[in-house]
């Protein structure tokens, strides 16, 4: 008998367990904060970071740096080693000869990439200047390791860095960038709510950044992506300029944006139910299994099936017929744990009235099907289940953010979600609020409302969110 799946209920078992049941990440290999790829686990991967890709290569090019980073480099910008000397692995040795510059493994690539942005920005028309990359980088976390969540090796590190001429362009880039963003996570059905960091905890070098935060089913928040508005800091020590219309040099704008396999993890963490993974169709990397079912003489049941899965697959479907000897239930199973989102059943009945049994793996709804209508039924179906997940999930989401106006109100509502509240901006208070609920202020809202802060009572219209974060 095959282990069972815990109960969604004990989500933090149940994520860790569906990663090897469904088949996702391997987590056995003997690092700390690095693992596996499954071969379903990478398509999966793959067919969201396509989604991703295809968002950015609207007006963004693609490129690809070097995972080293000489120390020279690395060191140069002061807030940016700050906050991440303590995250970084070093390469000292070539065989047995020290290097004469120990390598930097990337834990982000701007000392790889400005670099040679100051070689290749010459002039305004130079600008923007829109690339991104999709690479492994290094960082020792030494807070609490989880596949997916907090890794060592951040295997599918989507970044992008943008060079503009005035600090307004830049800013425009964050929106849009939130916009990218937005429109990504929409596609994966998850909901997510931008915020700007408070200054402590802006990301090193940066003037300011934005962070895309879900809610997991625990009530913790996971930052899913951030968008930095970098200014002239690292234009300045990397000295990228630009000549101006009127001839005259000057320093760029940059932004950086980025994204994890934290947005594979939300997708695992907020879809799966007790019996395992829910995928969104756009991302499922089978999308319908048939599964024949045979009684005694089945020979065409069997051929009906084959006829289904070949006109699903001329389409343009990701399809698969499961003809391997296991009897129906267990298919069932084993399918609805990889998140399937249709299975079509096939049996005697259904050959006799020309038609199949749909079942939906969200809501287990089972209809049937004429054959002359699959096509567009399938169609139909696959859409629907991505609005049904989304609406489910962004109900849920929404009930747990709670409007609170004193902390015990935030110390209960971050027990299962977020607490918007307000706040007059300054760190202190804000790191008072965070000491006395225990919980992490994410960062503020742009919408604003009336109210006092918690902690000096001053008037003001700034809302944070709190919550406990990943
Ligand atoms: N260069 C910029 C984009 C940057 O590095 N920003 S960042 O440090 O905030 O990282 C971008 C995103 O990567 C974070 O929002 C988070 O979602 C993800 N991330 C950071 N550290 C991670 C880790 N150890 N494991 C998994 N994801 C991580
Ligand atoms: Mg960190
Ligand atoms: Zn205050």
């Amino acid at each position: 008998m095959a282990k069972a799946l815990p109960k969604k209920a004990d989500f933090s078992e149940w994520y860790s367990e569906i990663l090897s049941m469904a088949g996702i990440v391997d987590v056995r290999y003997p690092i700390k904060g690095l693992s596996v790829w499954h071969p379903f686990g990478l398509t999966l991967r793959n067919r969201v970071y396509s989604i991703l890709r295809s968002l950015l290569d609207v007006d963004h090019q693609e490129a690809l740096f070097p995972l080293l980073i000489p120390e020279t480099e690395f060191m140069k910008e002061a807030e940016h080693i700050k906050g991440f000397e303590e995250e970084v692995y070093w390469v000292t040795k070539g065989g047995d000869t020290p290097l004469e510059v120990p390598l930097a493994l990337r834990p982000t690539s701007e000392t790889a990439i400005y670099p040679m942005f100051k070689l290749w920005i010459r002039s305004h028309t130079d600008l923007p200047l829109r690339v991104y990359q999709i690479v492994n980088t290094f960082r020792y976390e030494t807070k609490h390791t989880r596949p997916l969540v907090r890794v060592r090796e951040i295997t599918s590190f989507k970044e992008a860095h943008t060079a503009h001429a005035t600090w307004e362009d830049a800013e425009k880039q964050v929106h849009e960038a939130v916009r990218i963003y937005s429109d990504f996570y929409d596609r994966l059905a998850i909901p997510h709510i931008f915020t700007k960091r408070p200054d402590w905890d802006k990301f090193p070098g940066a003037d300011y950044s934005i962070a895309v935060d879900t809610l997991m089913p625990d009530g913790k928040t996971l930052q899913i992506g951030t968008i930095h508005h970098l200014g002239t800091n690292f234009a300045k020590t990397f000295d990228v300029q630009y000549e101006d219309v009127n001839g005259e040099q000057q320093y760029v704008h940059q932004t950086c944006y980025g994204i994890s396999e934290r947005c594979v993890a939300a997708v695992i963490a907020i879809h799966g139910d007790d019996r395992g993974l829910i995928l969104p169709p756009e991302v499922a990397p089978t999308q319908v299994v048939i599964v024949p079912i045979l009684f005694g003489k089945g020979k065409g049941v069997y051929e009906a099936a084959k006829r289904v899965h070949k006109t699903l697959s001329n389409k343009g479907f990701r399809v698969v017929l499961d003809d391997s000897d296991e009897r129906p239930g267990a298919k069932y199973y084993k399918w609805e744990r990889k998140g399937v989102p249709l299975r079509i059943e096939v049996g005697p009945r259904d050959l006799k009235s020309n038609s199949v049994t749909l079942v939906r793996r969200d809501t287990f709804e089972k209809t049937s099907i004429p054959m002359s209508e699959l096509v567009p039924t399938i169609n139909q179906k696959l859409k629907d289940i991505h609005t049904n997940l989304y609406e489910k999930v962004k109900k849920s989401f929404d009930e747990r953010i709670v409007e609170c106006t004193t902390l015990n109100e935030v110390k209960t509502a971050v027990k299962k979600g977020i607490a918007k509240i307000n706040w007059c901006g300054a760190e202190k208070c804000g790191l008072r609020m965070e000491e006395i609920t225990g919980a992490d202020v994410l960062g503020e809202l742009t919408q604003t409302k009336k109210g006092k802060c918690p902690i000096c009572e001053k008037q003001t219209d700034k809302v944070v969110l709190m919550a406990r974060a990943y």
